[in-house]
């Protein structure tokens, strides 16, 4: 780490020096600043676009009919947050078109008094803003088996990570009042699935909310519009958008998703409901599979560390296939339930190896390797997959997949 901030710092005092002087390098126009105006301010656009250069970062399709949705292109992130445009999208049954004046929020069960909100009336409420990665419990599912993505993208990108805003759930039921022994809340969602799910009533007192804005404009249709769940650091599918009903009771409802897709096997034949929380997890974005590196020499490697159960409290990294292992850098800001960016510099000697990371949260849960998961959810397991992801480099620089 050392030697490489010292090379940098050589490095960089040569050109100040090498301007300075009048050098070759000074003489070149190319580097003088001779350029025209650019082009004009075009008054027509109300939503601006990227740079043409720009191509690469690219949402991933997965459409099945109705159902799918997209995959971020983690391999180009940088930071810890994802543009909007970027967030990856599950859909159970597509998505609605929903007119916001039009848009209501039933809320009943145990409160003293039931009420039907418009998004008027949400919006006068005191409001939250909120870092949270969102993750489906399927992330990385089709990894089970062996190494089947190709691409960060398609290994991971099934976790996001956006600042929401909105209304906390214990406003709202401290304004109805709730009342008898309210243990679970049910929401569900204005779309052709009808997606419902029960949440634990303490959650919903804790830090639960419902966003109308993901960072800094109202949300996108995909990700909810014009109301979302936003339930952090639980499994994505818990997340219900287009929300418009909230029902407060003694008990869970069991339903079609909590009993079957959302269920995770367990040995003897024991299955775990209501997994909830999205466990520590990290995966190096870059270098990633389907990138090459351009010969020996130095290269950052960077990556997402995230847990649903606190926040990230270190992650290690391996580049000798987990023989030994090195604390990586957190950029910051290191936010509770919130992807958390780590570097780590890495001189590559040009030789075969593979590369790796883990995280720990601040409850002091490690993130498991994929032997340790099979102890514990079998090798047909498919939800809930946390482990460790290694990226193997070749001799001639290629990075694969081998997880
Ligand atoms: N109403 C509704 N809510 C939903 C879904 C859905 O299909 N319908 N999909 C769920 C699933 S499985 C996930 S992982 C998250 C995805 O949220 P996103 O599309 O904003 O990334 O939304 C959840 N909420
Ligand atoms: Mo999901």
């Amino acid at each position: 780490m050392k030697t490489n901030r010292r090379h940098f710092m050589k490095a960089g005092m040569a050109m100040s020096t090498a301007l300075l002087a009048d050098s070759a390098l000074a003489q070149d126009t190319t580097l003088i600043p001779s350029r025209g105006p650019g082009e004009m301010i075009d008054s027509s656009v109300t939503y601006a676009d990227r740079s043409p250069f720009v191509k690469d970062a690219k949402m991933r399709g997965s459409a099945n009919g109705l159902s799918g949705g997209g995959f971020t292109p983690l391999q180009h992130s940088r930071g810890m947050v994802t543009p909007s445009g970027l967030h990856f999208e599950v859909h159970h049954s597509g998505v609605p078109e929903i007119d916001p004046s039009e848009h209501k929020l039933l809320i009943h069960g145990l409160v003293d008094d039931e009420k039907i909100f418009t998004m008027e009336d949400l919006l006068r409420f005191p409001s939250v803003s909120h870092f949270h990665f969102l993750e489906c419990a399927g992330n990385g599912m089709g990894e089970w088996m062996g190494p089947r993505g190709k691409t960060v993208q398609q290994t991971h990108g099934l976790t996001s990570c956006s600042e929401w805003t909105g209304v906390p759930l214990k406003v709202l039921l401290n304004e109805l009042g709730v009342r008898g022994d309210p243990k679970w809340l049910l929401a569900e969602g204005d779309d052709g699935a009808r997606m419902t799910r029960s949440i634990p009533i303490w959650k919903a007192m804790d830090d639960a909310f419902l966003a109308y804005a993901q960072n800094g404009e109202f949300l996108r249709p995909e990700q909810g519009f014009p109301l979302r769940l936003i339930v952090p650091g639980f499994e994505g599918n818990m997340n219900v958008k287009w929300i418009r009903r909230l029902e407060v009771g003694d008990k869970p409802w069991w339903t079609h998703h909590e009993n079957t897709e959302y269920a995770d096997p367990r040995p003897k034949d024991e299955i775990r409901a209501f997994s909830f929380y999205m466990e520590a997890r990290s995966v190096i974005t870059s270098p990633s599979g389907g990138m090459k590196l351009n010969g020996p020499g130095f290269y950052e490697i960077s990556g997402l560390g995230w847990s649903g159960a606190g926040t990230v409290s270190k992650v290690e990294i391996s580049t000798d296939d987990g023989k030994t292992w090195q604390g990586a850098s957190l950029q910051g800001p290191v936010l509770p339930k919130c992807h958390t960016r780590f570097t780590h510099p890495w001189r590559w000697d040009g030789k075969e190896t593979t590369i790796l990371s883990r995280c720990t949260d601040d409850t002091g849960y490690t993130q498991p390797t994929y032997d340790e998961m099979y102890k514990l959810q079998g090798p047909i397991g498919m939800m809930h997959n946390n482990a460790i992801q290694k990226w193997h480099v070749a001799q001639d620089g290629e990075i694969t997949n081998v997880r």
